[in-house]
């Protein structure tokens, strides 16, 4: 097959090389399974563009000490390929980075995807040519190719937002940033470090450097509902067991809220008729673990004020049992957003971490970081901490970011930059009008929870999009305004009734975009389910890819009922 030769030097850039009927940006978990759907199912001819220098996303950047899934490792996987699901066995209830990394390769190595991947390179910029009907797509090597269809799958956690801390660079100490985790071996021994940010990165780092750290000192902003993961090793009847109901726990994950294999509560708060009754419910879902005290709690948690109230007394509870010093405890307690207006963090003994005596808990809600300096860090109020590491989870430009850190500019040369940073809207996650031919896997107002889940529902769609093209002569495809709206419309309408949208712009919420300075706060999900989110896929299917329009453009440039492009070995400019 055809690769992209070396990058040019700067005066011969822009070379257009090679046509592909596709182009994915990203190789993860939606790259691989896009690609898979389209090479494999579909018989297309797809080109990859990957960042890293292997496949994984957030799983290759984000290899920081403690990194592991907050989903449970039987759903956390490729679903799509039920042999290798019968075979991979998962080693923990929540499978640490390393494993879900070898995961994604093997399923790249089972399926020869590597060869249609090319790494070390970013997609900078695609244009739309409305004449032709292709996308020219450019990355950072200054290489130019075609192809017809665009298919962002670029991640919804891939961006870092900026840490906002001045003197940054004067730190003579370490400082690394969760997402952007070194490939080479990082020691806390002996060493004063900080980690800033109290979301799942920080949450998951904190634990492991408090076990050799000289001292950590965790600076927190907004206390965080942190969940009982509750993890264990999957013994060898438990993984046996799994490995055989693939098809049961994909079905469950396509009908759960968020798309896990579990099954949701049905007991509301008022089903209950005592504060005993409600912390029984409490108590059997937080001693569940993991994401299952969200759904096997009162299932009208997240709308009932009451409900909301009563939950939060209840995570109270458990962290003034759980961590003994008094004004540790009240500072770690939630207290300006209830539970469900962030997404919660899971622990691995994070509550019990704060008993240790090298760990300090700094408050920095009403005292915050003034600046980075040269041996540590100080705060308004004038403390200053020497420090020897920085370890920096402050969190990412969600959903929005991945997409407009690339030049992406549709018909009439609107750009998905100014597109999206007015209104992070698309049509049931994929598409976008003004953006013909470009899908995106992960876009704003895709389900929410279980990614992988998510990934292949949406995959599936895509195959069948462009199957439904070729059936029909088709060339182009368009999410139509009217249905991009009505989606959006609805997808906050279940928003606003909810702690998330009342509680969670105050707290910097990215589940709703509010933690992007500048940025106007809106629902970056669909909250309303998997099994309602997959019926309104079957619908769009069943009724002809209802709102998508579909046409020809005046001249078309490689038509999917011809032999492959490569094979057609066109090399075009
Ligand atoms: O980021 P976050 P994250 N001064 O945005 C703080 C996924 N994930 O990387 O809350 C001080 O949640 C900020 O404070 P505040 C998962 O979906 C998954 O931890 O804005 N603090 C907050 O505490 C997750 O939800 C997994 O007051 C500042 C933190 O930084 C998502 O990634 C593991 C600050 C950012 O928290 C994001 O998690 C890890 C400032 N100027 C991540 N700016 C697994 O599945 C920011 N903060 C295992």
């Amino acid at each position: 097959m055809l690769t992209t030769p070396a990058p040019l030097p700067s005066a011969q850039r822009r070379t257009r090389v090679t046509d592909y009927d596709a182009v994915i940006a990203g190789a993860a978990f939606a790259g691989l399974r896009v690609l898979y759907e389209l090479r494999d199912r579909l018989g297309l001819s797809v080109k990859a563009f990957e960042a890293g220098s292997d496949v994984g996303g957030t799983w290759y950047w984000n290899r920081y000490p403690g990194a592991r899934t907050d989903t449970e490792s039987w759903a956390y996987c490729m679903f799509f390929d039920k042999e290798f699901y019968e075979q991979w066995e998962w080693s923990e209830r929540y499978p640490p980075q390393p494993e879900v990394l070898a995961h994604l390769k093997r399923v790249a190595e089972r399926h020869d995807l590597y060869k249609n991947i090319e790494f070390n390179t970013r997609v900078e910029a695609a244009t739309w040519d409305e004449a032709n009907g292709i996308w020219t797509i450019t990355t950072d090597h200054g290489v130019e190719v075609t192809a017809r269809y665009f298919i962002a799958a670029t991640g919804l956690l891939s961006i870092p937002l900026e840490p906002p801390f001045p003197g940054l660079s004067s730190f003579k100490g370490e400082c690394y940033l969760t997402a952007r985790w070194p490939h080479h071996a990082v020691t806390f021994e002996g060493k004063r470090v900080a980690v800033i940010g109290t979301g799942a990165s920080g949450v998951q780092i904190a634990p492991v450097i408090a076990h050799t750290a000289e001292r950590l000192f965790l600076f927190q902003r907004t206390a965080n509902y942190v969940l009982p993961a509750r993890n264990v090793p999957l013994d060898e009847e438990w993984r046996k067991e799994l490995m055989h109901k693939r098809d049961e726990i994909y079905a469950m994950s396509c009908k759960q809220l968020w798309g896990f294999p579990m099954e949701d509560s049905t007991t509301r708060f008022a089903d209950c008729e005592t504060d005993e009754e409600r912390r029984f419910v409490l108590d059997r879902a937080w001693e569940a673990g993991g994401f299952r005290f969200l759904f096997q709690g009162f299932v009208d948690m997240w709308v009932d004020e009451e409900a909301a109230r009563f939950t939060q007394e209840f995570v109270h509870d458990k962290i003034r049992k759980l961590v003994k010093d008094p004004e540790t405890a009240e500072l770690l307690c939630p207290r300006d957003h209830r539970l469900g207006a962030k997404r919660p963090p899971l622990g691995h003994h994070y509550y019990e971490m704060f008993n240790r005596e090298n760990v300090t808990l700094v408050d920095i809600k009403a005292n915050a970081i003034e600046a980075i300096t040269p041996g540590g860090l100080r705060l308004a109020g004038g403390e200053e901490y020497e420090l020897d590491m920085i370890v920096l989870a402050t969190g990412f430009d969600g959903m929005v970011g991945p997409l407009i850190s690339m030049d992406v500019r549709g018909c009439e040369g609107e750009t998905l930059r100014d597109r999206l940073t007015a209104a992070a809207d698309t049509y049931l996650g994929i598409a976008i009008d003004g953006f013909p031919n470009m899908f995106t896997m992960t876009g704003p107002k895709c389900p929410g929870g279980n990614i992988p889940t998510t990934v292949d529902i949406i995959a599936d769609l895509v195959g069948k999009a462009i199957t439904h093209m070729s059936g029909h002569g088709y060339d182009v495809i368009e999410a139509q305004p009217e249905a991009l709206q009505q989606y959006v419309a609805q997808c906050r309408r279940m928003v606003e009734p909810a702690v998330l949208w009342k509680d969670g712009v105050n707290v910097r919420s990215w589940l709703i975009g509010a933690n992007v300075p500048g940025r106007q706060p809106a629902p970056l999900f669909w909250f309303g389910g998997m099994e309602l989110y997959t019926g309104l896929i079957r619908q769009v299917i069943d009724h002809g890819f209802e709102g998508f329009a579909f046409r020809s453009p005046a001249k078309v440039y490689g038509r999917l009922d011809g032999p492959p492009l490569e094979a057609r070995g066109n090399v075009v400019g």
